[in-house]
C-alpha cells in the first residue's frame, strides 16, 4: 500500500467496516497529520464528534527516510500491545483495528492528553506520572522474565520478538555512533572541543561498549526499548505508554534508564525554557522528585509481584533479590546515560534541548546533559539507591 495522504487516511477509515459502528456519520471523516514522531505516518481521522489515530508503518522512518525499517515492526507492535495490555491495562494505548496486511493501525485517540515531552518543557507537573510508569514498568518487565515465565515459554518468545534491524538501529544510534566521529552525530558549534574530548577519551567508550554489549545480548525480559518522554501521553489522571515497536528481549534496566534519561535532558533543557531561576528550580525539585517515586515504585510493585505472583519460585534467595534490583538501578544509570548522550550529541535529538533558540544556552544544556551521563557512566557501580543516581544529577 502507498504511504497515506490527509485524503486517503480519511478515505482509508472509511473504508472499514469498524468505522460505520465506532462513527456516526462516516462520510464526514477528514484526517489531519501529526508529526510528532520519527517513525511512522500519523493521522487523526475523525468526523467532528469522535477520532481515531491511524498509524502506518512505511518500508523507511518517515523522518529519516535514509533508514529503511522492516515494515513488519508493525506486527510486533501490536503484539507488544496485547502483551502490555495484559500485565498493565491501565498505562497501556487501545488498539480498536489493526490491518496486517497493510500493517496499519488504528487505534484510540489519546486527545485529552500530551506529549509527555511537549508538557515538560511547559513545566507541567504531572501528579500520577512517576506511580504509572514505575508500575508499567515493574509489570511489563517481571512478567516477561524470568523470574516469572516457565522457562520453556520465555524461550519460545524470544524469536517472535528477535525485532534484528530496529535493535540494529539502536545498537548504532545510542551506543556507537555518539562515542566516534560519525556523520550522523550533530551539536551545538560551541561544544565543538568538548565533543572531540568525548571522542578521544577511550575510559568512556570502554564502559559505553560494555553496556552496548549487555544491551545486546543480556535478554532477561521483554523490553520497550524506546521507553522516553515522546512515547508517553498523559494528562493529570491518566498516562499511555505508545510505540512499543523496538520491543525485544533486553535488560531490564534499559527501559528505565531510558525514561530517567529524558527527564534528566528536560532537566537540563530547563537552562532555556524556564523565565526565571525560581520557576526552573521548582520545576528541576519537581523532576527529581518524580524520577525518586518512579524508582521507588518500581522497586515496590516489582518486588510485590515476585512476592505474590510466583506460585513456584525457583529464586528465593532475599540476598539475590536485593543484588537483582541494585543491578537494575546500575544498570539504569548506564543505560540513561547512553540515551543522554545520544539525544544530545548523536542523531535523533530532542526538542526540549533543540528548541533553545540562543546557541549559547542551547550549549549550555547540552554540556549539562552530557555531565550527568558522564557521572551515571563512571560511577553506576558505586550507585547502591536510587538518591546515589539523584545525587549525580542535582546542581544548584
Ligand atoms: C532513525 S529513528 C531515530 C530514533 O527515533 C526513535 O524514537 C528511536 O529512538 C530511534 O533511535
Ligand atoms: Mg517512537
Amino acid at each position: 500500500m502507498e504511504a497515506l495522504t490527509s485524503t486517503t487516511a480519511a478515505t482509508y477509515v472509511r473504508g472499514l467496516p469498524f468505522a460505520h459502528t465506532f462513527f456516526t456519520d462516516p462520510s464526514q471523516l477528514s484526517a489531519t497529520a501529526i508529526t510528532e514522531g520519527n517513525i511512522n505516518l500519523i493521522f487523526r481521522v475523525g468526523d467532528g464528534s469522535k477520532s481515531v489515530l491511524v498509524k502506518q508503518a512505511l518500508p523507511y522512518s518517515w523522518r529519516y527516510p535514509e533508514f529503511k525499517l522492516p515494515v513488519e515492526r508493525a506486527d510486533l507492535e501490536y503484539e507488544m500491545l496485547q502483551i502490555e495490555a495484559r500485565h498493565c491495562p491501565g498505562q497501556t494505548l487501545r488498539v480498536y483495528f489493526y490491518d496486517q496486511p497493510n500493517h496499519i493501525q488504528v487505534v484510540e485517540d489519546l486527545n485529552q492528553h500530551l506529549v509527555m515531552r511537549a508538557g515538560m518543557i511547559r513545566r507541567i507537573k504531572y501528579p500520577l506520572v512517576a506511580r504509572h510508569i514505575g508500575t508499567f514498568m515493574a509489570r511489563t518487565l517481571f512478567y516477561t522474565s524470568d523470574l516469572f515465565l516457565p522457562s520453556a515459554e520465555k524461550k519460545a518468545m524470544q524469536p517472535r520478538f528477535m525485532n534484528p534491524v530496529m535493535r540494529k538501529l539502536q545498537e548504532d544510534l545510542v551506543f556507537t555512533q555518539p562515542y566516534l566521529p560519525h556523520a550522523n552525530n550533530r551539536w551545538t558549534k560551541v561544544n565543538d572541543g568538548w565533543v572531540q574530548a568525548i571522542y578521544a577519551d577511550d575510559a568512556l567508550r570502554a564502559e559505553m561498549f560494555t553496556l552496548k554489549e549487555r544491551y545486546m545480548t543480556h535478554a532477561q525480559a521483554l523490553i520497550h526499548n524506546d521507553l522516553h518522554s515522546g512515547s508517553i501521553m498523559l494528562n493529570e489522571h491518566e498516562t499511555k505508554v505508545i510505540d512499543p515497536e523496538f520491543a525485544f528481549f533486553g535488560p531490564i534496566g534499559h527501559d528505565i534508564g531510558s525514561y530517567l534519561a529524558n527527564l534528566v535532558l528536560n532537566y537540563a533543557a530547563q537552562e532555556g525554557h524556564a523565565p526565571t531561576n525560581a520557576e526552573r528550580a521548582d520545576y528541576r525539585s519537581w523532576i527529581v522528585a518524580s524520577m525518586r517515586e518512579t524508582w521507588m515504585t518500581f522497586e515496590a510493585e516489582f518486588l510485590r509481584c515476585w512476592e505474590c505472583d510466583c506460585l513456584h519460585d525457583e529464586w528465593p534467595s532475599p540476598m539475590f533479590r536485593q543484588r537483582h534490583l541494585r543491578q537494575f538501578l546500575q544498570d539504569a544509570a548506564g543505560f540513561g546515560a547512553a540515551e543522554i548522550y545520544r539525544r544530545a550529541i548523536g542523531l535523533a535529538h530532542v526538542v526540549d534541548i533543540d528548541s533553545i533558540a540562543d546557541d549559547m544556552t542551547r550549549a549550555q544544556a547540552e554540556r549539562i546533559a552530557c555531565d550527568v551521563a558522564y557521572r551515571w557512566l563512571m560511577r553506576r557501580s558505586s550507585f547502591t539507591t536510587i538518591d546515589d543516581v539523584l545525587s549525580q544529577v542535582i546542581i544548584n
